[in-house]
């Protein structure tokens, strides 16, 4: 079984990495990524060395050199991670995520459908369904209503992928997932980032009134589910993904679970102005992907939250490395107006 996995140097893909080695041995993994910002080959340096993985260093949105590759190797599976991931970059600027999300999958699927590619998983998030109210959840068949132009641009990427099944029959699925967090997760993003302020002695920027409302998925959890997805799933569906029930949390409650953990005075938190189109609830209806193919979370957020601090607590050399280059420009530029 010959694997692609895009966006492998990422936070969630790297995870994938090492999940599929671990339960699907015997496959053979190709690990795409371009290594942009994001993209770190330390999180997968083992298994690449090792000879365990193959890494390609290769730009998605290059469709000359997409085709070459899905010529030379004719794959069984694609999982597509690859893709610019954080709001607030799309807030500063959009073009990358348009190119990337948007671009980059029609070139991937283009290539995917020329070779025969037998199944491609797109994987997608529950910010293209818009924002929620106080009860509620995203069902599969909810429509698209996405508020930043990340989330724009992954709606657009989904409806290409689907519409690749309508046209061509072919053999996709597009799972939406909730918001992951655990291990080698980019310190741009809220707990990774809360962790390591805490642990430097700096504040911790919460947007708003603290009260917007995610639901955390422990990213094995998520890697098991797309395993399903690849294995079991059915052409031209869409499968949410989502946390436990007891993992749905307002920012602030994850904020103060995490201060707790570190041993930190919550006098760390700041609170400062909010997101734009700050999406106020993501919550996704899980029953398909439970009743088709047998998945629901495993990891209480406690407990996936305490090995995720104690993660970057061991782990220190790999984020220090992150915050101290050009992550910093960024860093300024997100919260200078503040
Ligand atoms: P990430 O930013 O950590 O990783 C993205 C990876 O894609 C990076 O390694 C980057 O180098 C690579 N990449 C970017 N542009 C590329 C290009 N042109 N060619 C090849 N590689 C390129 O993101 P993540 O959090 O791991 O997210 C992975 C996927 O899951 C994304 O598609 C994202 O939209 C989706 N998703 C993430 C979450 C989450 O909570 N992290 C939730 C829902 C959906
Ligand atoms: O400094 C911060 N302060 C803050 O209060 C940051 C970075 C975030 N936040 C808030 C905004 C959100 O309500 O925390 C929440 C989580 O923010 P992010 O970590 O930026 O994630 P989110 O915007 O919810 O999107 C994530 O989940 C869905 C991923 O980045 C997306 O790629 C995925 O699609």
């Amino acid at each position: 079984m010959k694997v692609l996995v895009t966006g492998a140097a990422g936070f969630i893909g790297s995870n994938l990495v090492h999940y599929l080695t671990k339960e699907r041995p015997s496959w053979k993994v190709t690990a795409l990524d371009l290594l942009t910002y994001a993209g770190n080959l330390k999180n997968i340096s083992s298994l690449v060395e090792s000879g365990q993985v193959r890494f390609e260093r290769l730009d998605i949105t290059d469709d000359k050199v997409i085709d070459g590759l899905f010529e030379r190797e004719k794959y069984d599976l694609v999982f597509h991670l690859a893709a610019e991931s954080h709001v607030d970059r799309s807030i500063l600027s959009a073009r990358e995520f348009v190119s990337t999300n948007v671009t980059g999958t029609q070139v991937l699927l283009d290539a995917a459908y020329k070779h025969k590619t037998g199944r491609f998983v797109h994987i997608s998030t529950d910010e293209v369904y818009g924002s929620l109210g106080p009860t509620g959840a995203f069902v599969e068949t909810t429509p698209l209503d996405p508020t930043s132009p990340y989330a724009a641009s992954k709606a657009a990427s989904d409806l290409m992928v689907l519409a690749f099944c309508k046209t061509h029959k072919f053999n996709g699925s597009v799972t939406r997932c909730t918001n992951n967090y655990g291990f080698y997760h980019f310190p741009e993003k809220l707990i990774p980032l809360f962790i390591t302020n805490a642990m430097e002695g700096k504040k911790l920027p919460l947007y708003g009134d603290g009260m917007n409302v995610r639901s955390w998925l422990f990213v094995t959890d998520h890697c098991d589910a797309l395993l399903r997805v690849a294995e079991k799933g059915r052409a031209g569906e869409v499968y949410n993904i989502g946390g436990n029930s007891e993992a749905e949390l307002p920012n602030k409650e994850v904020t103060r679970m995490i201060l707790e953990l570190l041993g930190k005075p919550a006098d760390l938190v700041q609170q400062v102005g909010d997101r734009p189109a700050h999406d106020r609830r993501y919550a996704v209806d899980t029953t398909k992907i439970k009743d088709e193919l047998g998945w629901t979370p495993k990891t209480p957020f406690n407990e996936g939250l305490a090995r995720t601090v104690a993660w970057y607590q061991e782990n220190r050399e790999w984020w220090g490395e992150i915050k101290s280059g050009a992550y910093l420009s960024f860093y300024e530029k997100n919260y200078a107006n503040r």
